[in-house]
């Protein structure tokens, strides 16, 4: 089987290819840091040079192979009606995870059919531009949301790339048209006004942001804005006309005073290896107690040692 169709045999929705060259969005990303737009999480500010030229990610880097790959449009409930964003479906281990090991698969096939090259497999995981290269290697348009959307799909994937010294020769790339045109459903929907402008997030007003990478709790005044999900956000996705028809929703966990009654042990063990463990509990119980209306208590999350963004950094 050659890349592509074990890719797509693996689970695969779409496969790019690019040269190492500087991401399409680099400039639009450098004026977004420098005017603040990542909030607290300074580790984006990092490795703009890497982030400018990937080809330093990999050294002899001749190809960018970027995947996507989907996961269910189920939203995930509590047996009393909270929910948690799509992504992060318990049911399924952190997608890192899940992913790097499809990755490493593919790692392989390329080993076999160019010998003596290298490659390396990035979900998330390094300062690289996902949705730029995603997007210059023809699988998808971005749209005004910042989602890679996949026409026929839709927004509900994972990014992945494999960075490799093979030359892969590729035909020319044909870029996928936007399909936004005059829409402006998600930037109308958006709870808190994160999305100020068409392609601009201001994360520190996202509640992706604010419900999993912020260390402090949440203040009653956002709490306000998180209807019933608590740990994430899917609004300006579910707005989308490309993600139409896919509303659907699943019981997959306890009801929310079993969670805010949790031990720490208890979390570990229902959903330790899952993508809710990046919060950790005590920022989730913090989630939870905003969207009912109480203050979180931030002496107690700035210490919970079972939540892993605290340390958040991107290997080089
Ligand atoms: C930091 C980060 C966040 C931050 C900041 C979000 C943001 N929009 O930047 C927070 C925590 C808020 C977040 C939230 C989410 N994230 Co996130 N996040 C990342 C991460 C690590 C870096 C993104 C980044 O570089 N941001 C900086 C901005 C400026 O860059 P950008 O998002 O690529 O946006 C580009 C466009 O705006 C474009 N652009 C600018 N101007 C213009 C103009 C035109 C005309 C066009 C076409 C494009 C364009 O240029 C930008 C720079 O490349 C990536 C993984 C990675 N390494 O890329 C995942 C990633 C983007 N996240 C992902 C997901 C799933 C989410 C959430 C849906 C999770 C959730 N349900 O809660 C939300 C979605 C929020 C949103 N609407 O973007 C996926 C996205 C998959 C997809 N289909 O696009 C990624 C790729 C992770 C992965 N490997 O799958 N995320
Ligand atoms: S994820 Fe939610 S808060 Fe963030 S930009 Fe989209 S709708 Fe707004
Ligand atoms: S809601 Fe409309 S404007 Fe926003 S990404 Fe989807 S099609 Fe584009």
């Amino acid at each position: 089987m050659n890349l592509i169709e074990q890719a797509k045999d693996l689970g695969f929705l779409a496969v790019g290819f690019s040269r190492p060259h500087t991401p399409l969005f680099y400039e639009p990303f450098r004026a977004w840091i420098a005017a603040g737009k990542h909030g607290d999480m300074s580790w984006m500010a990092n490795h703009q040079e890497l982030r400018e030229n990937p080809a330093g990610l990999h050294k002899g880097c001749r190809t960018i192979i970027s995947l996507a790959f989907p996961y269910s449009p189920e939203k995930p409930l509590t047996s009393d009606g909270f929910s948690v964003s799509r992504y992060a479906d318990p049911r399924e281990t952190d997608y890192h995870d899940r992913l790097r090991k499809k990755g490493k698969i593919l790692a392989g096939v390329i080993g076999q059919e160019y010998p003596g090259t290298r490659s390396r497999v990035c979900v998330d995981s390094a300062p690289l531009l996902e949705r730029s290269f995603a997007c210059g290697s023809g699988i998808g348009f971005i749209g005004k949301n910042n989602m890679l959307i996949i026409p026929g799909h839709g927004s509900y994937l994972f990014l992945m790339e494999i960075l490799t010294t093979a030359l892969i020769c590729f035909p020319d790339v044909e870029s996928v048209k936007s399909l936004c045109g005059e829409c402006t459903r998600c930037l109308d929907a958006c709870p808190t006004g994160a999305l100020e402008a068409p392609y601009r997030v201001n994360a520190s007003k996202c509640l992706s942001y604010l419900t999993i990478e912020k260390k402090d709790g949440i203040h009653r005044e956002t709490g306000r804005k998180m209807g019933r999900c608590f740990f994430g956000c899917d609004i300006c996705q579910e707005a989308c006309p490309h993600n139409r028809g896919k509303e659907s929703a699943v019981v997959t966990l306890p009801a929310k005073d079993a969670i805010l009654n949790m031990q720490a042990e208890d979390f570990d063990e229902a959903f330790g290896k899952t993508a809710l463990a990046r919060a950790g509990l005590e920022k989730i119980k913090g989630n939870i107690a905003a969207l009912m209306g109480n203050q979180t208590n931030h002496a107690k999350l700035a210490t919970d040692p079972h939540r892993q963004t605290q340390t958040r950094t991107e290997k080089i």
